[in-house]
């Protein structure tokens, strides 16, 4: 067995008789090049061979992995690090980063492949920067995103590089760019292809040594104009301060600690900025929040091998989607890429609808540079839009994406089992109804599954694979496969009222109505969420699910847990008797005005609404007590399918939680809230509330256990 010493050097220099020097990236036992430590010491100890050479004049860093230049710092590493530990590791990465920035002899970067978080900052320490132009390469600073911040020098040399006013939001929101626009922005210098890139790097850097090559400076925009300006530069940064406030209501240090740094180093200099970096990186490492979001981060890498303990996937070659609506195009906006969609519908006009909706993406992301005019019209060619049945024979998988009728979804199952083939797998997106019940009388149960996606399909990161006793294990693992296919972070749960999501989410959503019942006001009541981390209050959030879809699920679920005290206000029902059903037929809770440019203006509160919440007079409840009514129902319920089986760990719960219901994402999800505030406290909390508002807020069984025994639920 390997151990850290006999493994060998993360970086190997390599001299090439044209007097360029090699320095190949390739962390041993990973499948990608990781900064740490380690790689650190072995870095230096290459670019000390790399000076002391006078045959070699420029030289080149390179990865010798497939498809991906750096991924950026070890994240597994941070988790067990302190403030102290973190300004020390990122301390280190400055003084190795500044050498290359410094070093007499050129050096280019040859990037393919993923250049992620520190991976970038290695790049844009270099001289002179050539990218691939595949769609595998891609370039951001994606720290803010993990609670933290560039900490490898990125603060100062991203806005140094392409400019102040295009630097913040890249580095504000982490996005990631692929090679045409990093071109256009001025993150990379030359695109060539993928093959020959150390060598048109090697070229490039002889050129630079030999003076015959020079940077081209970008040309200043308009705003860049401005930013050169002292006061200049204070408006961008105040108003991006502003912003990051407005967007994250203060809940998420990062950003600010981010527009600190870049601000000291404009102020006062590289050597100033870096020192904030430096700082700054520490608290933020060391801090619950940043912990909190790369453990989820892992989490969700993690997720990915779900399927390994189970038998292959059947390969998909053609997928079958029912329903050409919102959801059964979003669907097969995800898959298009893959391979062969067939999307049916009963009439042409719906798919006329869901076609050209499908066009306009493809268009869009062609525009913005993401897709290629090839890769766009292969994966409309991908597209097969039918109203015939017989168009599924062949589908390995079909998803149903119907209206939400018990008796539609199993007449679509026998339509569909009829020319499917008897391992081909059948699976229902909905968000509520039993999977179960929708397979009774199927020919072939064991094939049947849930496949629950998330409103808007191709926005949002999870899905919900739901299987009953029946479901075989082959059904799952070809779900799964797919599901990570179309780039989501999927979670499996067994069978049952609400599965997992709908089942926390609607006590949730309840409880808002019972507060409404009691007087309380509805901005009020969505603010307090909101300032607890939910990116949207509950109400606004019935009114973009449908009132009408919350009243039916509030009616099943309350039934089957009626038993245990869940209390359901008839208000729902009542105002979808009345005609409303939220945002979609303009009719909720709120009435929002018409969007002007694509954008939309301030929604009011439709004061009619209260009519059925018993009139226009309102109390104040404490923000902490709506808060705590309506979350620890949630956390509650969440224990409570882990302790039934439903879920398989609380590591799907929170990923479930965040990424399905928005869960403030800096708690860790409700499994690693309860870990971070103590057992003990939410059961406290919860017989508080149970003596005030009844037995729903009795603590489950598995909560009172781990608060008597002092457990937690995660080890780390
Ligand atoms: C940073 O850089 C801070 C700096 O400013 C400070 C500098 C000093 N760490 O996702 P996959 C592993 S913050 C540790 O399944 P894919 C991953 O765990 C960092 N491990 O593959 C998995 O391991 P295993 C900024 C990492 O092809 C394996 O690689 N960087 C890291 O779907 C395959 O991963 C980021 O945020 C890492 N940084 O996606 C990038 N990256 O097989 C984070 C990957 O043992 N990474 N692994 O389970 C990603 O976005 C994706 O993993 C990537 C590959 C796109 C690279």
């Amino acid at each position: 067995m390997s151990n850290l010493t006999e493994q060998p050097p993360a970086i190997r220099l390599e001299k090439r008789p044209d007097g360029v020097g090699i320095l190949w990236f390739d962390t041993p036992e990973s499948p990608v090049n990781i900064l740490s430590s380690r790689f650190f010491g072995d870095f230096a100890a290459a670019l000390d061979g790399f000076e002391a050479d006078p045959s070699l004049r420029a030289g080149v860093l390179a990865s010798a992995k497939p498809d991906s230049f750096i991924a950026g710092a070890d994240l597994k590493q941070f988790v067990g690090l302190d403030a102290a530990q973190g300004t020390a590791l990122v301390t280190e990465g400055h003084r190795l980063l500044d050498r290359v920035a410094a070093s007499r002899k050129p050096i280019v970067a040859a990037i393919h492949g993923v250049a992620l978080g520190g991976g970038l900052e290695v790049a844009l320490a270099c001289h002179y920067r050539v990218a691939s132009e595949d769609p595998k390469t891609q370039l951001a600073l994606p720290e803010v995103q993990l609670g933290v911040l560039p900490g490898a020098g990125g603060t100062q040399r991203l806005p140094a590089l392409i400019g102040l006013a295009a630097a913040l939001p890249a580095i504000l929101t982490g996005s990631r760019f692929k090679a045409r626009k990093a071109l256009k922005l001025g993150l990379v210098d030359h695109l060539t292809s993928p093959r020959g890139i150390v060598d048109v790097a090697a070229r490039a850097a002889l050129q630079l040594a030999e003076g015959t090559l020079r940077r081209k400076p970008r040309k200043p925009t308009p705003l860049d104009r401005l930013a050169a300006t002292g006061p200049g530069r204070s408006f961008i940064l105040g108003q991006a301060r502003k912003d990051v406030l407005r967007k994250t209501r203060g809940l998420y240090p990062a950003p600010l600690r981010i527009l600190d740094c870049i601000e000291a180093g404009q102020a006062r200099g590289f050597r100033a900025g870096a020192t904030a970096e430096q700082q700054g990186f520490g608290a933020l490492v060391g801090d619950s929040k940043g912990k909190a979001l790369i453990k989820l981060f892992l989490a969700m890498t993690d997720v990915k091998k779900a399927g390994e303990h189970l038998p292959p996937p059947r390969r998909v070659s053609r997928l079958g989607i029912l329903g050409a609506g919102f959801m059964g195009e979003g669907i097969a906006a995800v898959s298009m890429s893959q391979n062969t969609v067939v999307l049916k519908d009963l009439t042409p006009a719906s798919l006329g609808k869901a076609a050209k909706n499908l066009d306009a993406g493809l268009a869009k992301r062609e525009k913005s540079g993401s897709l290629t005019r090839l890769e766009r019209d292969r994966q409309w060619s991908n597209l097969v839009f039918s109203t015939d049945t017989q168009d599924l024979a062949g589908c390995e998988l079909v998803i149903e994406a119907v209206f939400e009728k018990l008796e539609l979804k199993r007449q679509i199952l026998a339509d569909a089992e009829a020319v499917l083939h008897p391992q081909a797998v059948f699976a229902s997106n909905t968000s509520a109804l039993p999977i179960g019940r929708i397979a009774e009388g199927a020919k072939h149960p064991e094939r049947v599954l849930g496949m629950h996606y998330f409103s808007p399909v191709p926005k949002m990161p999870l899905l919900e694979i739901i299987v009953t006793d029946q479901t075989a294990d082959w059904a799952l693992s070809t779900a799964l496969a797919y599901g990570v296919k179309q780039g989501k972070t999927c979670i499996v749960v067994k069978d049952g009222p609400g599965f997992y999501t709908t089942r926390i989410l609607a006590p949730f959503v309840g409880e808002a109505m019972l507060l409404l019942e009691e007087g309380a006001d509805i901005e009020a009541l969505d603010k307090a969420l909101k300032d607890f981390g939910f990116p949207v209050g509950p109400i606004a959030l019935l009114d973009e699910v449908g009132i009408d879809v919350g009243a039916h699920i509030a009616r099943d679920l309350g039934a089957a847990f009626a038993e245990r005290g869940w209390k359901t206000s008839p208000a729902a029902a009542k105002l979808v008797d009345a005609g409303y059903c939220g945002r979609k037929n303009a009719k909720g809770f709120y009435i929002y005005p018409p969007e002007k440019k694509g954008k939309s203006g301030k929604k009011q509160v439709n004061p009619e609404v209260y009519g059925f919440f018993g009139g226009p007079a309102r109390k104040s409840f404490p923000a902490a007590e709506m808060v705590d009514r309506l979350a620890l129902l949630m956390v509650n319920e969440a224990v409570r399918c882990l302790e039934e089986g439903i879920l398989g760990s609380a590591r799907d719960g929170d990923l479930g939680a965040i990424l399905g219901l928005g869960f403030p994402p800096f708690t860790g999800g409700p499994f690693r809230y309860v870990d971070l505030v103590g057992a003990a406290d939410v059961v406290a909390r919860m017989e508080r509330l149970k003596t005030t508002c009844g037995d729903r807020f009795t603590p489950c069984a598995m909560l009172v256990e781990m608060a008597r025994e002092g457990k937690r639920f995660h080890e780390d």
